[in-house]
């Protein structure tokens, strides 16, 4: 078997030189085909090695031994202003754990065809890689103050998925300068100083953590939910940002046809069935759905 795969990669080397493609070419080529919807994805390149240390998560056992190389993927979900909701722009849309892996899936399975012997894993926010420091290495954006990445075009509205394989790829080139513009209204606009000067996030002050918690909230908790309006998520963070003035629309067809800006305890068992939020359960959403109309019926 080894000595299959050995062969598999030797023959595909000197076809390749035969040919006088280089491999980034032909996976470039790929990636603007079949990472695309309105018009191609945004992608790059960064070397495995620049993104260690992994995070610690289980899904680190799927890493391919020996892995060189992760191919980045930028999922945008901006939808439009949406003046009125109660979501989270995130959240607003199909589920992106199930969006992306089904791009990076098909993505996957063409570049096994293509490069026989080599390994090719995806993953996407479940993952052991820093996306945010991944995405930045691989030339996609800026790194903001707020802990995001961002985009020229898409700002921070993008989620961010890759491929992990043990094919040695050529490096993109990070973005110059590596920074945002450091206005610092993201610092100062988050409501509970959950933001920190280094981009690093306080979690148990952070909206966007306390909407996921399970089971009883603190009086505080339950404050910050009501304060926030949100049933989910909070965007405070990247609407202040200038460099999401004035994001584009995005590509990805399944995130433009499926945004729904408004959940209520009507909606919310069928939107459940699709969301990113449904792993934490009805009973958490419910809780939420409550912590907000209390707000709502006070005024
Ligand atoms: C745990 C987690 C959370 C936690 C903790 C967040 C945190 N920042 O610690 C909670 C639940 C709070 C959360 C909230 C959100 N999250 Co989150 N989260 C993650 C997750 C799973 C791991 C993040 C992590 O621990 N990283 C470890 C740190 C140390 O490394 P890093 O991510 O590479 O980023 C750091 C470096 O870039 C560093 N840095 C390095 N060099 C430099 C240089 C300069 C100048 C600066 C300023 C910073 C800097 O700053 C970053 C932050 O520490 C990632 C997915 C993943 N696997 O990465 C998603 C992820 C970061 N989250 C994402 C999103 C969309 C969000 C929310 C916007 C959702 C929402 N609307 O509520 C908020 C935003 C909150 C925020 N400002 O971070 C996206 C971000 C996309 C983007 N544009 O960058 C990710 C990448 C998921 C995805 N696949 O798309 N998240
Ligand atoms: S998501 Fe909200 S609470 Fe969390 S860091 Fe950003 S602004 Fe602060
Ligand atoms: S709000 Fe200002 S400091 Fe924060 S990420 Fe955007 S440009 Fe950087």
């Amino acid at each position: 078997m080894q000595m299959e795969k050995r062969c598999d990669k030797v023959n595909w080397i000197s076809k390749g030189r035969k040919n006088g493609m280089e491999k980034e070419k032909i996976i470039r080529q790929m990636a603007r085909r079949l990472l695309a919807g309105a018009q191609p994805f945004p992608f790059g390149i960064c070397r495995f090695e620049q993104v260690q240390p992994c995070l610690p998560c289980r899904a680190m056992q799927r890493i391919p031994q020996g892995a060189q190389s992760v191919l980045v993927c930028l999922f945008p979900y901006y939808t439009g202003a949406h003046c009125e909701r109660n979501i989270s722009r995130y959240a607003m849309v199909t589920d992106y754990h199930q969006i992306a892996g089904e791009y990076l899936e098909r993505m996957c399975r063409a570049l096994r065809e293509r490069f026989p012997g080599y390994q090719f894993e995806h993953f996407t926010d479940n993952s052991p890689i820093r996306e945010v420091t991944a995405a930045f290495l691989a030339g996609l954006g800026r790194l903001g103050k707020n802990g995001l990445l961002l985009h020229p075009q898409y700002g921070s509205y993008i989620f961010i998925g890759e491929i992990v394989t043990d094919l040695d790829l050529q490096a993109d080139q990070p973005l110059v300068p590596p920074g945002c513009p450091n206005c610092g209204k993201c610092v100062r606009a988050c409501p509970q100083g959950a933001l920190q000067e280094d981009g690093s996030v306080y979690l148990e002050r952070c909206r966007s953590h306390i909407t996921q918690k399970k089971g009883e909230l603190s009086d505080w908790e339950r404050q910050q939910i009501r304060q926030g309006g949100l049933v989910w998520g909070c965007d405070i963070c990247n609407d202040v940002c200038p460099c999401n003035r004035q994001p584009q629309l995005t590509p990805v067809p399944e995130f433009l046809q499926s945004a729904v800006a408004v959940m209520d305890e009507q909606n919310a068992q069928q939107l459940l069935k699709t969301r990113a939020y449904n792993y934490r359960g009805r009973n958490t959403i419910l809780r939420n759905i409550k912590i907000v109309q209390e707000e709502k019926d006070e005024q």
